[in-house]
């Protein structure tokens, strides 16, 4: 069975929000138009407190793109971005939200990032996104959204390491840094990943 994962499909990262990854909108539609073909569509939500530790705002005299150590941890510092309950953080009122089955929200822990869909970035604690897909008979993981460089790559990297098929929907993926995102291609196929394009899937 395969899966169909959305990665933070919101309005902060998208041209007119407040972390905007350039032409996010324009996987929308690929979006809408992949999610009758999957046996299961899910979800996920940047949901961060206001007080997260991941805003550069949280932080006395630091930058936005600044990177600091965070319990341990390289961190960059956003933005205010996805706050719970804000615009921001709703999906797109353009994406198509029928056919999404469950939405697993991530980034809750004000101590701790969480760019991947399965764990925080300490890989301490779960959202329960494996056991889910696992309880569902998923073996195929396609994985396309936003930010590619970011949460889309350690989501792939996460599924790999959790023995997923792993596939990145190429063209239903945006960068902040595109650049950055060709290297995070070349190593999830190192990994056993997989790149396709979502014309191969309709
Ligand atoms: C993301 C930076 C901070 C993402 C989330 O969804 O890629 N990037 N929070
Ligand atoms: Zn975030």
């Amino acid at each position: 069975m395969k899966a169909l994962l959305l990665i933070d499909i919101q309005n902060d990262f998208i041209p007119g929000g407040s972390l905007a990854v350039p032409e996010g909108d324009l996987i929308i539609p690929v979006a809408n138009q992949l999610q009758p073909h999957f046996d299961l569509v899910v979800a996920t939500q940047d949901w961060h407190p206001p007080d997260h530790k991941s805003f550069a705002s949280n932080h006395a005299g630091k930058i936005n793109f600044e990177k600091i150590d965070l319990h341990g941890l390289e961190q960059v510092l956003w933005p205010d971005h996805c706050v719970q309950g804000s615009r921001g953080a709703d999906f797109s009122d353009a994406l198509n939200l029928n056919k999404v089955e469950a939405i697993f929200r991530k980034g809750t822990d004000r101590e701790i990032d969480s760019y991947s869909g399965f764990f925080d970035n300490g890989h301490r604690k779960t959202t329960a996104l494996a056991d889910y897909l696992l309880g569902k008979q998923i073996s195929q993981v396609y994985i396309m959204g936003l930010a590619g460089d970011f949460c889309v790559y350690y989501t792939a990297k996460d599924a790999l390491q959790l023995e997923f098929q792993t596939f990145l929907v190429e063209d239903g993926i945006r960068s902040i840094n595109p650049a950055e995102f060709e290297k995070a291609k070349a190593d999830v196929l190192n990994r056993g990943g997989q790149v396709v394009q979502s014309h191969s899937l309709v």
